[in-house]
């Protein structure tokens, strides 16, 4: 005990001072350390072979300058990330987020979750995070188009079907994946579908990945409430954001019988007390690219409020941030657990604050963390994957029962693994441990690398 617990705390003192100015990093690198106590106490040799040190340390990093010219003709300069974090169980394999505050802690942060969240799946990936502080948001097809082919430029070096496959992440859908897998092709000379994820549906990407976060999210909280008897029929349901993950959070949660009533963007939330219409949330935003408070337009019930953290004062019974990192701090969790919150699933990556989740904890809110509650996504994409390799698709349905199982092993794995470490229902420490002990046997069984 007195030995795993020294380990810990040198290598988290350690991260400290290397990574102060990364905070998301610290953050998430700091949960996972304190979730694994108790696994070195059952397994000193990962001690001795310096697992936790090495796990915490980026086996390669990419950082590379994004030239590309405005519509207006100003040429303009973005950074590029990539993260190539642990490829001790497969090949790198993790999304790419376009946004304003991306910088090299978030991708860090997003890689190092993603090392345990793909461990989860079953699948043999490994865990990579990329992109760029390029705002995608009101920028012509031709200004993302250009871009994207300058960002793959760089890129295209570092990635490959059997090293390293991006997907999309915050900003990056099938618009961008389309003009990046051109670019690749094109520097390549080769159709070498396996290299990207998420593509389009006639140039092989696979059926239902554009609907796998959101699904699995929603088959994750199912399985988690029936294992106390409750169903997520007439739940009313908040989820947060309007982009790919809410979208589909939103039609399964609808399709099991739950009442999502708000939605949000970065500019603000709707609440409508009849149900959300997803028709008209698919048309403003996959369609129109527009904002969400053109919703009360279409629907007269409809409420639209400027703050879009406001949507976390809702009365609810089942949250699902599915937003961005830290959205839900103290202060807001303690807000759900006053009114009354069930259970909170996350589709977003750590979108509750280390403080928020405390909260949950103490207060016994059923509660799937974002490394097991969103492995859907890229789980899907792994599926891609196999069917690129074998070339061949699977139908809708058969990919859908895939994910179904996946997210149902993945809530199985980590529920028993608390159990199994005494912190039953801890499904964070649960999720943290399972994920990690298949990438420590792996690290261990190839050697001081
Ligand atoms: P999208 O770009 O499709 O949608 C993101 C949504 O969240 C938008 O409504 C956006 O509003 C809002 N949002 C994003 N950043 C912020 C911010 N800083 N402040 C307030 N609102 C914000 O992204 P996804 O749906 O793909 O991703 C959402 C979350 O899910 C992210 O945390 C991502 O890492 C995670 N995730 C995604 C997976 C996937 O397969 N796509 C898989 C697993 C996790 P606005 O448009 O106004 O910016
Ligand atoms: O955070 C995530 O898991 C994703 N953005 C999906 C990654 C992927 O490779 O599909």
């Amino acid at each position: 005990m007195e030995r795993s617990v020294e380990t810990i705390n040198q290598v988290t003192e350690k991260l400290r001072m290397k990574s102060g100015n990364e905070p998301e990093f610290l953050q998430a690198a700091s949960e996972v350390l304190e979730s694994l106590i108790p696994v070195l106490d059952k397994h000193p040799e990962y001690i001795e072979a310096g697992i936790v040190d090495r796990i915490i340390e980026p086996e390669r990093i990419i950082q590379f300058r994004v030239t590309w010219v405005d519509d207006a003709g100003k040429v303009r300069v973005n950074r590029g990330f990539r993260v190539q974090f642990n490829s001790a169980i497969g090949p790198y394999k993790g999304g790419l987020r376009f946004h304003p505050s991306v910088n090299l802690g978030i991708i860090k942060f997003l890689g190092f979750e993603q090392i345990f969240k793909n461990s989860l799946t079953g699948l043999p990936i490994g865990g990579g995070k990329g992109g760029s502080d390029f705002d995608p948001k009101g920028k012509s097809d031709g200004e993302v188009m250009r871009f994207c082919q300058n960002f793959m430029t760089e890129l295209s070096r570092h990635i490959g079907p059997d090293l390293d496959i991006p997907a999309g992440d915050i900003g990056v859908g099938g618009r961008e994946i389309g003009f990046l897998f051109g670019t690749y092709k094109k520097i390549k000379n080769i159709f070498d579908a396996g290299v990207l994820t998420g593509k389009g549906l006639l140039y092989g990407g696979s059926l239902a990945r554009k609907e796998a976060t959101g699904f699995g999210l929603v088959y994750f909280m199912d399985e988690m409430l029936k294992d106390k008897g409750i169903s997520m029929e007439g739940k009313i349901t908040t989820i947060s954001g309007s982009g790919n993950v809410a979208i589909y959070a939103t039609q399964k949660a609808q399709e099991l019988g739950a009442k999502v009533v708000a939605l949000c963007d970065s500019n603000g939330y709707i609440y409508d007390p009849d149900g959300v219409k997803l028709q008209t949330i698919k048309q403003i935003k996959e369609i129109e690219r527009g904002r969400i408070s053109e919703y009360v337009k279409y629907h007269s019930k409809a409420e639209y409020h400027e703050g879009w953290r406001g949507i976390w004062t809702l009365k609810t019974d089942i949250a699902l941030p599915c937003a961005t990192e830290n959205e839900i701090d103290g202060t807001l969790a303690q807000t759900l657990v006053n009114n009354g919150v069930l259970a909170i699933g996350e589709g977003a990556n750590m979108p509750s604050s280390p403080e928020a989740i405390e909260i949950y904890l103490k207060n016994k809110i059923l509660f799937g963390p974002a490394k097991a509650a969103n492995a859907g996504g890229v789980a899907t994409s792994a599926l891609e994957m196999s069917q690129n390799s074998m070339r061949y698709s699977w139908t809708f349905e058969e990919v859908d029962a895939k994910l179904k199982l996946i997210m149902k092993n993945i809530y199985k794995n980590a529920s028993n693994t608390a159990k199994e470490y005494n912190v039953e229902d801890n499904l964070v420490k649960g999720a943290n441990i399972a994920g990690f002990i298949k990438v420590a046997e792996s690290m261990l069984a190839q050697g001081i690398i």
